[in-house]
């Protein structure tokens, strides 16, 4: 059995050295699963067993990261990329067994979800605890809202039968302000919901930018098993 700390750092190993080849666009997720992905790529180039991939970060924790190890930055807008990457690579909070995700723990789901969703191939990386029946039963819905809009979101999501939770900052007094300058609402329905069509009425409120509910880009999965397996289920 190994701990969950390692199974991280051997699925963001595994997924570069499997899936990112010389010369790749690819979008590096976040959170302290995908961080391994931007470590391994630095890794890789400082070797010379990797060239000229060029990155695309999903939060400012990931920039920081990339830009400190060395690793090459670009956006979506470079004319470089062609508004398309080759492969992202990030982590998730639920996946249910259909392949839709939940993300946006760590709050960076609108640039998460710009990535994926731009993206010939996306490959989720995550331990098996991630792994659920039906999403929203282990897992808030993150939604990043604009700030005029923080009440009537609210109301209407009450209104589908949900609720909303303003989510607030750690050693910072007031709300989580997201790297683009947004709120975001952690939401949940006691009921079960169809994620594909939660996506698309969450997204339909006005003053909501995104959710964390990713259905619409069917993703590879990279799973870290307890006993220390990975097990690869492509779409
Ligand atoms: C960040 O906003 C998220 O979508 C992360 O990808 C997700 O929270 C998984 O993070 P961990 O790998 O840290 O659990």
């Amino acid at each position: 059995v190994s701990n969950v700390a390692d199974v991280k750092k051997a699925l963001g190993t595994a997924a570069v050295d499997r899936f990112v080849h010389d010369g790749m666009s690819v979008g590096l997720g976040t959170g302290t699963t995908a961080v391994w992905v931007t470590r391994r790529i630095a890794e890789r180039l400082r070797e010379g067993s990797l060239q000229s991939v060029r990155a695309v970060a999903t939060s400012l924790q990931t920039e920081l990261e990339a830009r400190t190890a060395g690793v090459p930055l670009f956006t979506l807008n470079d004319a470089a990329l062609g508004g398309e990457l080759d492969i992202t690579i990030d982590g998730a909070d639920e996946i249910d067994p259909a392949g839709n995700l939940i993300k946006g723990g760590g709050g960076a789901l609108l640039r998460e979800k710009v990535a994926a969703y731009a993206s010939r191939r996306l490959l989720i990386i995550a331990d098996e605890s991630k792994l659920s029946q039906r999403l929203g039963a282990s897992f808030a819905i993150p939604v990043e809202i604009v700030l005029d809009a923080l009440r009537p979101v609210v109301r209407r999501v009450q209104e589908m039968g949900g609720s909303a939770v303003l989510r607030e900052g750690a050693r910072k007094a007031g709300p989580v302000v997201t790297d683009l300058g947004n709120l975001l609402l952690d939401v949940t329905f006691k009921d079960p919901f169809d994620p594909p069509a939660m996506e698309d009425g969450l997204k339909s409120i006005p003053g909501v930018l995104e959710s964390g509910l990713f259905t619409k880009k069917k993703p590879d999965l990279l799973i870290g098993l307890r006993d220390g397996r990975l097990d690869y289920r492509e779409r």
